[in-house]
C-alpha cells in the first residue's frame, strides 16, 4: 500500500553519535578561532567622521542608526580582493588553532557566501562575487582545520522581520525606505529594490535564516559547529525546526546560544572572560574572545593584547577545562591587521614548542600562586604540566601534590630537573632565570596513589 512504501522509502536519519564521540576533536583541540568580517568592515568603527563610541565595529549600523538604504549601498561596494582563504587558514594553523568558526551572516543580515534566500550576499550583491564561504571551507579542508559557522539567527537590521527590528525601526534609520545620504546615488544602490522583506520574524526564519541554516548545512561539507547568537526573540516551535534540521547532522557541535534556557547546546559561551573554576565544573565550555577591543574590524584600534596575555589566557582556560577561541577581524581588503598577525605568530612559536600541555588536557583542580597546572591522563600514568608565569627567583619551585613524581623536566628541551619532598609535595630545582619569560612549562610524570 501508499503507507508502507513510503515507510520502506523514508531515508533513515542518521546514526546519532554519542555525545563524547561528537565532542572528542572539540575537547582535544583546545585553541580556535573566531573570524567576524562582513560590510561593516568597510567602516572600521569610524561613520562621517567620528569614532563609533560604543560596543564592536560590527554593531555600527545599529549604534550610528546608519539607514538600511546607506548601509546596503556601502555594503554594494565591499570588494576584499587580497583576501586569500588559504593565507587566513594558514595563520590560524600556524598559531596553534585547530579550528576557525566564521561569521556566515551577522546582525547586518549580510551573507558571507552565496544565498537564493536573501540577494543580500557577497556572491550577488557585491562587485567581488567570490563565495568567501566556499573558499574557507575548501582551505579548511586542505589544511585540516576544522570550520564551524557562526550564524546569527535571531537578528537582520537589513530585514523588517529581522529580530531585535522593531524598535530601531521606529527610530527611523532600520526603516528599509529610508533615504540614503547623498553621497550614495540611486545608481549604486544595486540590487536593492529586488531584495527581501519579511513582514514579521516567523516570515524572517521561514524565508531566509531556516534556508541559509540549509544552505550552510549542505553545500560546504562537514560542518564542525553551529555558533548561533543572541539567543533571544526565538521561539520554542523555530528554535525546535532548526534542532530538526541539525539532527540531520549528528556530527555538527552547537554552541548554547540558539535559545535559552531550553536548547543549552553541547557547550557554554562565556564571552570576553575567563570564569571562574568552580563555576563551570563538569561542562563544555568556550570562551570567545577578541584580540583587539572589538569583533569587526576597527580602523583606530589602540589596544592590542600582547602575545603575553593570550599565551597566558589559553593555559588559564586550558587549566580549568575550557577552550579559547580567538578573534580577529579582517580588514575591508580581506587582511588581519599586522598587529593581530604580529601577536598570532608569537602565539604559535610558544604553541610549538609547548603545545602538548595544551591540546588534549583537562582541567586540573590545582591552581598554584606561580601560574596554572594543566592535567593530561595517559595510559599508565598522568601528567601535569606546570605552567610557570612567576618564575621563583631562589630556582626553587614549590608544587603541593598528594601524588608520586616520577619524572620532572623542562618541556622545551626536555632538561631533567631534580626534586625532593616536602610534607605538601616537591620542590623542584629550576634555573634561577626563567627560561621563557612569558610562560615555562614544567612537565611532571607522576605515579597515581
Ligand atoms: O552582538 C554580538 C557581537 O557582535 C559578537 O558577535 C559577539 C560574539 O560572541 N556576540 C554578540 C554579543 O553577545
Amino acid at each position: 500500500t501508499l503507507t508502507l512504501s513510503a515507510t520502506v522509502f523514508a531515508q533513515p536519519l542518521p546514526k546519532k553519535l554519542e555525545h563524547n564521540e561528537k565532542m572528542a576533536w572539540w575537547r582535544n583541540a583546545k585553541f580556535g578561532m573566531f573570524v567576524h568580517w562582513g560590510p561593516y568592515c568597510l567602516y572600521g568603527g569610524v561613520y562621517n567622521g567620528f569614532n563609533q563610541r560604543r560596543g564592536g565595529a560590527e554593531w555600527i549600523m545599529n549604534r550610528c542608526k546608519i539607514p538600511v538604504r546607506e548601509y546596503r549601498a556601502k555594503a554594494c561596494t565591499f570588494n576584499p580582493v587580497d583576501f586569500n582563504a588559504e593565507e587566513l587558514v594558514l595563520t590560524a594553523k600556524n598559531a596553534g588553532m585547530k579550528y576557525i568558526i566564521f561569521t556566515t551572516k551577522h546582525h547586518d543580515g549580510f551573507a558571507m557566501f552565496k544565498s537564493n534566500a536573501s540577494e543580500f550576499n557577497i556572491v550577488d550583491y557585491t562587485p567581488f562575487k567570490r563565495d568567501i564561504v566556499d573558499e574557507l571551507a575548501k582551505a579548511c579542508r586542505k589544511h585540516h582545520i576544522k570550520l564551524g559557522f557562526y550564524y546569527s539567527q535571531t537578528q537582520d537590521w537589513c530585514n523588517p522581520g529581522g529580530g531585535t527590528i522593531r524598535k530601531e525601526m521606529k527610530e527611523g534609520w532600520a526603516n528599509p525606505d529610508s533615504v540614503a545620504i547623498d553621497n550614495f546615488t540611486q545608481e549604486n544602490l544595486g540590487g536593492w529594490d529586488c531584495l527581501q522583506r519579511s513582514a514579521s520574524l516567523d516570515d524572517y526564519f521561514r524565508k531566509v535564516a531556516i534556508p541559509q541554516i540549509k544552505e550552510l548545512l549542505t553545500n560546504y561539507g562537514d560542518v564542525a559547529v553551529m555558533w548561533w547568537d543572541t539567543p533571544h526573540r526565538i521561539s520554542k516551535e523555530t528554535a525546535a525546526e532548526i534542532t530538526a534540521e541539525l539532527a540531520k547532522y549528528p556530527q555538527v557541535i552547537t554552541n548554547d546560544r540558539l535559545r535559552r534556557p531550553d536548547f543549552p547546546g553541547d557547550y557554554k559561551t562565556p564571552e570576553g572572560r575567563i570564569p571562574h573554576a568552580k563555576d563551570i565544573e563538569r561542562v563544555d565550555w568556550e570562551t570567545c574572545m577578541n584580540i583587539g577591543s572589538s569583533w569587526g574590524y576597527k580602523s583606530w584600534e589602540k589596544n592590542w593584547k600582547s602575545a603575553e596575555t593570550i599565551i597566558r589566557n589559553l593555559n588559564t582556560i586550558a587549566a580549568r577545562g575550557g577552550n579559547y577561541l580567538l578573534n580577529v577581524g579582517p580588514d575591508p581588503t580581506g587582511v588581519v591587521p599586522a598587529p593581530a598577525l604580529d601577536c598570532l605568530r608569537k602565539v604559535g612559536e610558544w604553541m610549538r614548542v609547548n603545545g602538548e600541555a595544551i591540546y588534549a588536557t583537562q582541567r586540573s583542580e590545582i591552581f598554584p600562586p606561580w601560574g596554572e597546572c594543566i592535567r593530561k591522563d595517559e595510559k599508565k600514568n598522568s601528567v601535569y604540566y606546570l605552567s610557570v608565569f612567576q618564575w621563583p627567583e631562589d630556582g626553587k619551585l614549590a608544587f603541593d601534590t598528594k601524588y608520586t613524581v616520577k619524572e620532572a623536566m623542562l618541556l622545551a628541551d626536555g632538561t631533567k630537573l631534580k626534586f625532593t619532598k616536602t610534607p605538601g609535595g616537591i620542590t623542584i630545582q629550576v634555573p634561577t632565570q626563567a627560561p621563557d619569560k612569558i610562560a615555562t612549562v614544567v612537565r611532571l610524570e607522576l605515579k597515581e596513589k
